[in-house]
């Protein structure tokens, strides 16, 4: 028998990595994420869309110990902004992590804490994506097909979506002459 921290199998239809758990997020979980507030009321006002999901797994914890995560982001827009996840920081701050396309194209906008400073870099298939520490970061689905990745990054990691919610990114990526342009919010 594999001991089942070292193996786990995932499905790319689903959405899911075999004993991990997993989370949906729709339009209504998103609200204030996207800059025209007016073409998101409009959108939720039509339905609530699945915008992603995410299937995690940690297998171990402790110093040196990773976790990973399998995201699924849906194409499509509010208004001219294509559809994104909320993005966040790492509690621990020097936690890196690592991103590797398997399906779609798209990118992700990571944002220095301290400077401010973005950077907007490609996400698809067999692309490597590296987010160093103390950077926010947000995958954004520019394409027309799911955008489908996994995130390997330390187990002491943890989630900080408080500076985002509190106040945003400074760009966004909207379709600007039917291509992905990043412009101040
Ligand atoms: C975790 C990693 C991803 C995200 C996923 C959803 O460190 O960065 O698995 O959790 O892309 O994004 P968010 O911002 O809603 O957690
Ligand atoms: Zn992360």
């Amino acid at each position: 028998m594999i001991p089942k921290e070292l193996y786990a199998k995932f499905d790319l239809d689903r959405g899911v990595i075999e004993g991990g758990t997993f989370a949906s997020r729709h339009l209504s979980d998103l609200n204030g994420n996207f800059a025209d507030q007016v073409a998101y009321d409009e959108m939720l006002s039509q339905g609530n869309p699945l915008l992603y999901t995410v299937s995690s797994l940690e297998p171990a914890h402790g110093d040196g110990q990773l976790h990973y995560g399998l995201g699924v982001l849906m194409p499509g827009k509010v208004g001219d902004e294509y559809f994104l996840t909320k993005g966040h920081l790492h509690t621990w701050r020097p936690a890196a992590e690592v991103y590797i396309g398997l399906r779609g194209s798209g990118c992700m906008l990571l944002q220095d804490e301290s400077t401010g400073d973005s950077r907007l870099v490609p996400l698809h298939s067999q692309s490597i994506v590296y987010v160093p520490g103390f950077t926010a970061h947000r995958t954004i689905n520019t394409g027309t097909e799911p955008l489908i990745y996994i995130g390997v990054y330390p187990a002491q990691a943890g989630h900080d979506y408080a500076p985002i919610a509190k106040q945003n990114f400074r760009m966004i990526v909207v379709e600007r002459n039917g291509t992905p342009t990043l412009v101040e919010r």
